[in-house]
Formats: C-alpha cells, structure tokens, sequence
C-alpha cells in the first residue's frame, strides 16, 4: 500500500524519500574511530534516500555530552526537518560514563519534545571498542529513521491537520 492508501484507511507512515528535506547531523568526537564512521555511514545512506549535500548540515561537536545543546540549535531553525545526533559511548573504567549516558539521552529527548521535531537517538552505547566498531553501520539506520519521521510529521502536520478541521 502507498503513503496514499494507508492515510485512506486512518494510517500513517512516513516515506523513505528524502528529496527536499533538510537534515542535520550533530556528531561528537570523542572515540572518533568509531564516530567518524557512523558520520559516514549515515551521510551514505541520505545521499541514498536523495538528500542532497546542499540539504544536509552536519556540526561537530567535542563528546556526546554536547549533543543536546547543538541538536537544539539545529532544531530550532525553521528549515530543519530533523537532527540525527551521532555519538559512541563506551563505558570504559570510570563511573563518568553513566553521568554522561545518562545526560546525553535525557537530554536529546528533551529537544525532541521541546521543539516537536524528530531528534534521532544515534548514540550508540556499548561495554567495549569491539562492540561499538561492529556496530557503525547503524549511522545508515539512523538516516533512514530520520527520513521516515521527517515525512511523517509533515504528514501529521500538514495534510491530516487539515483534514481534521
Ligand atoms: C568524558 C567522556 C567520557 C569519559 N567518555 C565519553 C564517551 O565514551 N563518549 C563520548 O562521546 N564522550 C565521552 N566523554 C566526553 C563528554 O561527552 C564531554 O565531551 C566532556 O565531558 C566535556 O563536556
């Protein structure tokens, strides 16, 4: 069924056409080698779904820490249609760790429900290097995420606001 079809039987979802959508991307530094390659893994996969170069902003920023507060920047401005936040936390020997997990999920959650536009979780969180190294393909997963979402709300917006009136 199409997007069409399904909003005719009362159902959403969104498209994984990202032709005229803008899409930033925050990404942290810290573990670089394991970040520098979710970064690509997800411009990879935008470029895939049509998201042009000149329709992605990609910010980078120190440790996953500082996600939140950029995310918020990017999705603050009126032409973001969604923020992928790209991080690798791993836990390593300090306790520092879960304050920064802990933070750093609280608060991309936040500027998702603060400024109602899709803020994609793409921190991943993992004991060891190994365990976070295979897991990089996931930036493609987390593009495509924000593709979806990116249409669906502009459905929910958009089109079934104006039914709904
Ligand atoms: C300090 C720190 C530690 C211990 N571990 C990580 C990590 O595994 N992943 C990550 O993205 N950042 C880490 N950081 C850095 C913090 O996110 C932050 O950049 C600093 O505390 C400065 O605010």
């Amino acid at each position: 069924m199409t997007s069409q079809d399904l909003r005719d039987h009362g159902e959403f979802t969104g498209s994984r056409d990202g032709r005229g959508l803008k899409i930033a991307i925050v990404a942290a530094r810290f573990n670089e080698y394991v970040t520098s390659q979710l970064l690509e893994s997800a411009r990879g996969e935008l470029t895939r779904l049509g998201v042009t170069a000149a329709d992605r902003l990609i910010v980078h920023v120190p440790g996953s820490f500082e996600l939140p507060l950029a995310a918020m920047k990017m999705a603050s401005r009126s032409d973001v249609d969604a923020v992928i936040c790209l991080g690798a936390l791993i836990r390593g020997e300090t306790a520092h760790f879960e304050y920064v997990a802990d933070a750093t999920s609280d608060g991309i959650a936040r500027v998702a429900r603060e400024t109602g536009i899709p803020v994609i979780m793409g921190v991943i969180t993992t004991y060891n290097a190994e365990q976070a190294v295979v897991r990089t393909g996931l930036g493609a997963d987390y593009a495509v995420a924000a593709v979806e979402m990116a249409n669906l709300y502009r459905q929910l917006e958009g089109q079934y606001r104006k039914e709904v009136r």
